[in-house]
């Protein structure tokens, strides 16, 4: 339920899975290391599967009292009560989404260009994936990838409009690039791989929770 001030929160997970870990272990080893924003994130499995998952990964949450979102999947966020859900550019538009959900449902929407934030500003969304950052083996049919120049000149540009709306980059984003990227106006980070690449995943989940707080002091 839509109860939460996302101000509070600087980086979310993305759930995915590799040769060691599945979704539901993905989401609890965030957890572990201090991460409190998880978006369940599953392509190309049944709806069935999708909310098996989810209802096993928002448990956690609630242990963790961590924000439970869901990727696409709008009507299973309503039926779960989710924190929010999250939709790209294909997906149903914030607008719909929010009358369904009766306004109960933070909604993020993924952008990759000024173009497509300004949109999603005026579509009332909560925050923006604006990415990618890097390349990116996590998401397929990946935008043009940004770098931490497109990413400074299009934040500058949302500044400059007075578009106020939280940016959260994403895409290949690694510990050492959440200094400059919170330095240059983003509000925080969305993150998948480098946590679940690592040789010590809880540790290095830990690293960005301290990398985000540094930025604070
Ligand atoms: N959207 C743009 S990049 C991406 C998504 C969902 C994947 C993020 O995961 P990673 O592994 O941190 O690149
Ligand atoms: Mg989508």
């Amino acid at each position: 339920m839509k109860s939460r001030d996302l101000k509070n929160y600087k980086i979310q997970f993305i759930t995915h899975y590799t040769e060691h870990y599945d979704y539901f272990e993905s989401a609890q080893m965030a957890l572990q290391g201090g991460i409190r924003w998880i978006q369940v994130r599953i392509k190309h499995q049944p709806l069935s599967v999708v909310k098996e998952e989810s209802i096993r990964i928002q448990q956690l949450c609630k242990q963790y009292d961590a924000l439970f979102f869901i990727d696409d999947y709008v009507e299973l966020a309503i039926e779960l009560k989710a924190d929010g859900v999250h939709l790209g550019q294909n997906d149903m538009p914030i607008k719909e989404a929010r009358m369904l959900s009766n306004n109960q449902l933070l909604i993020g929407g993924t952008a990759n260009t000024f173009e497509q934030i300004e949109s999603l500003y005026q579509q009332k969304a909560d925050y923006i994936g604006l990415g990618p950052y890097r390349f990116t083996k996590t998401k397929e049919n990946l935008s043009a990838v940004l770098g931490s120049k497109g990413v400074e000149e299009i934040i500058a540009k949302c500044r400059r409009k007075g578009i106020d709306i939280p940016i959260h980059i994403i895409g290949g984003i690694r510990k050492d690039d959440v200094f400059p990227i919170l330095k240059a106006g983003a509000h925080g980070v969305a993150v998948s791989s480098a946590i679940l690449q690592a040789n010590l995943p809880i540790e290095e989940a830990a690293a960005f929770v301290s990398a985000v707080k540094k930025k604070d002091k």
